[in-house]
């Protein structure tokens, strides 16, 4: 099915189960630059545009999807069925659990802990282990630092923690990578809820751009801001 189709039967069938799967499980959807922080039970998730979902204990989704520029942060969180990442989006997990996680188009997903069950590499994803002691198993070769075919791989994380993860399509133009160490390009677990800009960290260029709209008001009639 195509991007659009799938949006229209999701959205066809959220109509139909959406009130029933509201009520008893919960369901989010989030767009613009919206960060929400995933500490409770839901069922389906989905993100737009340059949103964020960070899943901490106990938090759970079921199905997850991330589209356009959203990023996916599971720190000990769960989801327990699917994780689907298009686009652009970004997927960080550095503990947790994941059941199966797909990567489709150009998006990247960097795991540095926790458990995944299945994973598929698609299209021009990029998917990065950082760990040690990397094996391959049956049908899955390692090209210096670059996983070919399908089979387990497993490893240790940094902390010793031993994991597997069966790894599904894996054509050559997507790319996993075992890359030994810690992950050395920082990332953000979780946006600050004052990080206006974006950068995952709050000090003084968030204070400016707060401190530019300093006294702003909007109300009608204009005399009702300083009451
Ligand atoms: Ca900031």
């Amino acid at each position: 099915m195509k991007r659009q189709s799938v949006h229209l039967f999701v959205a066809a069938v959220m109509a139909l189960l959406g009130p029933l799967v509201q009520k008893s499980r919960g369901d989010f959807e989030l767009w613009d630059d919206h960060q929400l922080t995933v500490n409770r039970s839901h069922y389906q998730g989905i993100l737009h545009e340059r949103s964020g979902a960070f899943i901490v204990p106990p938090g759970s989704v079921t199905n997850l999807d991330a589209w356009d520029s959203s990023t996916v942060g599971i720190s000990g969180g769960r989801v327990y069925n699917w994780l689907s990442a298009y686009d652009s989006s970004t997927v960080n997990i550095s503990s947790g659990y994941v059941g199966s996680l797909w990567a489709y188009n150009s998006s990247t997903v960097n795991i540095s802990g926790g458990d995944v069950t299945n994973l598929e590499a698609l299209s021009s994803s990029t998917v990065t282990f950082y760990g040690q002691n990397f094996s391959v198993g049956d049908g899955l070769f390692l090209f210096g630092d670059r996983v070919l075919g399908t089979g387990m791989l497993s490893g240790e994380w940094m902390d010793g923690t031993p994991w597997a993860v069966n790894i599904l399509p894996n054509p050559f133009t997507a790319t996993i990578l075992v890359i030994p160490g810690p992950a050395h390009k920082p990332f953000c677990v979780k946006y600050p809820r004052m990080d206006f800009n974006g950068d995952c960290k709050v000090d003084f260029a968030d204070l400016a751009i707060m401190a530019s709209s300093w006294l702003e008001c909007n109300l009608v009639p204009e005399s009702a801001c300083w009451e």
